[in-house]
């Protein structure tokens, strides 16, 4: 480098704003004081964190690498086209977007690439384990958009595959959406490319879940099936927080068009950058380990919690997370949320398919691997950990107990080693 690095420099921080610096210190505190099971959060790298921090924030960028608005482009380009040739090699895509700012603006684009108000959308429902963006009436796909939505089996808490057929034949959608926040089993994606082509419906896949298990070849990939596949950066693929899409070459203009300008204005160049980050470091050998360790993890987690006398939705998992029902336990995901909080364990209170309880309240939990295998623990360390949940949820005087058991565990393995 012909010029010195002019990164995150933390005492500039504390000299100029010590409030704030003390945030950012308790909130590394926390990250390295507990276990952090939430499944939609990871600890992503310092070569990420070092991309983010970085003089890119500055850059005004609206338009695409070679087509922008304004001057003095030129090297931010470079991250971008670096980022997309990434993406579209990891993940066999035709077309990627690095630029939406989030998993929700993500599918907002694609809704406004694909559909116009008022047309017909099928997707899961948020109460089986879907997303908000995904037809819910408080926001804007339930408002703006007819939602028709498929849930799970109640026998199997499977996804009904029949349900899906059945009613796309009858409301005719113009795009069908895969894709969960809380399913722990893998997603039929041929099932759902049939069942798109059949009512000549689009198929979007959000896979902001389990995109990072794809990356490292842990599971199978929508892509081939998919006519677009929007995610998050953040989740099991461990870049930073953020959004991306992949389409087929044939919508790469209209997907471009409905991130800038139609839905954003400026992209974050040094998320961007970051992004790009993240994509180099999931192409390597190591990752592909660590992709298939998150689930290997999940599993014992969710057995060592079956073992417990915890039901995991759906008999098990074949991902990163697993849905635990507590309704044995008489206890509600919201106190087993703040039992396990006041542990030192953070994970959250979740909706279980046909959940007699409203969502603030709920019946079960979600717990999710990709952080505490970012830091290094095993299937050993989830046997330890599904017996600290159980305990930590069946009595909460044992709280401080089970912290120091927690303490013990995070010092030899911990989040940002010094
Ligand atoms: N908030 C994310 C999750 O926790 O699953 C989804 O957007």
């Amino acid at each position: 480098m012909s010029t010195p690095f002019w990164g995150p420099d933390f005492g500039q921080l504390a000299d100029t704003d010590p409030e704030i610096a003390e945030v950012v210190l308790d909130e590394l505190a926390r990250l390295r004081g507990g276990l952090q099971l939430i499944a939609s959060e990871n600890l992503t790298s310092p070569a990420v964190l070092a991309a983010l921090g970085s003089t890119l924030s500055n850059k005004y960028a609206e338009g695409y690498p070679g087509r922008r608005y304004y001057g003095g482009c030129e090297v931010v380009d470079r991250a971008e086209e670096i980022g997309i040739a990434r993406a579209k090699e990891l993940f066999g895509a035709e077309h990627a977007n690095l630029q939406p700012h989030s998993g929700a603006s993500a599918n907002f684009a694609v809704y406004a690439a694909l559909l116009n108000p008022g047309d017909t959308v099928l997707a899961m429902s948020l109460p089986h384990g879907g997303h908000l963006t995904h037809g819910s009436k408080v926001s804007f796909s339930g408002k703006w958009f007819d939602v028709a939505a498929y849930g799970v089996r109640e026998d199997t808490e499977l996804i009904d595959y029949d349900q899906v057929r059945e009613l796309a034949r009858e409301r005719r959608p113009k795009m069908i959406i895969c894709g969960a926040t809380a399913y722990p089993r893998l997603i039929d994606f041929a099932a759902f490319r049939s069942i798109a082509d059949e009512v000549g419906a689009w198929l979007m896949v959000d896979a902001a879940h389990f995109i990072g298990l794809v990356a490292g070849g842990a599971i199978p990939s929508p892509v081939p099936y998919a006519d677009v596949v929007s995610f998050t950066t953040h989740k099991v693929l461990r870049g930073p927080r953020g959004g991306m899409i992949l389409a087929r070459e044939e919508l790469a203009a209209r997907i471009d068009k409905a991130v800038f300008p139609f839905s954003q204005g400026g992209p974050l160049m040094h998320a961007v950058a970051a992004k790009a980050v993240a994509l180099r470091e999931a192409a390597t050998p190591a990752y592909a380990r660590y992709a298939r360790q998150v689930i290997a993890n999940a599993q014992v987690l969710s057995g060592g919690l079956a073992a417990e006398g915890i039901r995991p939705v759906a008999g098990g998992t074949d991902t990163h997370l697993a849905l635990l029902d507590l309704r044995e336990l008489d206890v509600s995901g919201r106190d087993a949320e703040a039992r396990c909080g006041a542990a030192s364990i953070t994970l959250n209170k979740n909706a279980i398919p046909y959940d007699p309880q409203p969502p603030a309240i709920s019946s079960g939990i979600r717990v999710g691997t990709p952080a505490v295998t970012t830091q290094g623990m095993g299937e050993g360390e989830m046997k330890e950990i599904a017996g600290l949940i159980a305990r930590a949820v069946r009595d909460p005087a044992a709280a401080a107990e089970i912290a120091t058991a927690v303490s013990a565990l995070v010092t030899k393995y911990p989040a940002y080693p010094r």
